[in-house]
């Protein structure tokens, strides 16, 4: 058997991994949970099973990773895992947990705050490089009945041009097909190295 040349996703076997990063209550936990078709295993679960929680000084079991897992079956039979990053650890965990391997990214971000276009110029540049970034879509959230369209078009008018070709969709964490569509949307991109 030989080896899948580079990038070739046409009848590769291996699960694919979408991570959901993004601020603390933004919905990354809401989109994992919205999507999934497994129970989701959650900080909670993660505090009293898994091995990489520690006792904490007064004996009680704390967590030091803590990341929210899910999967899904993409419309075409591909089995997706779905992970949401703590949001109590912040930029360390996400960086981690999109820099090694080729996992897709959703970065969430409050797209009703003036400020939306700065925050995914610094979440972007948390979480790495070009290589990162081609593998990266936006997804906006609660706007709240703002219009979508002018949304984008206005993070997108305040956004560095180093990140202009990150694809930048509205979705509500809440419904699932939101989350599908966002998820596919990262699916899709060819990824390619840094620049
Ligand atoms: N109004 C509104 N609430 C939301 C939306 N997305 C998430 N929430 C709520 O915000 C809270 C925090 O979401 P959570 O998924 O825990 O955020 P996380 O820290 O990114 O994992 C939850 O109670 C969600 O139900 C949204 O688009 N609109
Ligand atoms: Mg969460």
């Amino acid at each position: 058997m030989s080896a899948a040349p580079a990038g070739a996703v046409v009848g590769a076997t291996t699960a694919r991994q979408v991570v959901f990063v993004g601020p603390m209550g933004v919905g990354k936990t809401t989109a994992v949970t919205a999507l999934s078709d497994i129970p989701v295993v959650g900080t909670d679960v993660r505090q009293s099973t898994l091995t990489f929680a520690e006792p904490s000084q007064e004996g009680k079991t704390t967590t030091t990773v803590g990341i929210d897992y899910g999967e899904w079956t993409d419309p075409e039979g591909n089995r997706i895992a779905l992970l949401g990053t703590p949001g109590q650890v912040r930029f360390s965990s996400a960086r981690e947990s999109v820099t090694a391997g080729r996992a897709r990214v959703v970065l969430w971000i409050f797209g009703q705050r003036p400020d939306a276009a700065f925050q995914i110029g610094r979440w972007l540049e948390l979480l790495g490089d070009a290589s990162v970034w081609s593998r990266t879509v936006i997804a906006l959230t609660r706007l709240e009945g703002a219009d979508p369209e002018r949304a984008i078009a206005l993070a997108r008018r305040t956004l560095d041009p180093r990140f202009q070709h990150v694809p930048v969709l509205v979705a509500d964490p809440r419904e699932a097909a939101d989350v599908a569509r966002v998820t596919l949307a990262s699916l899709s991109l060819t990824p390619g190295s840094a620049a």
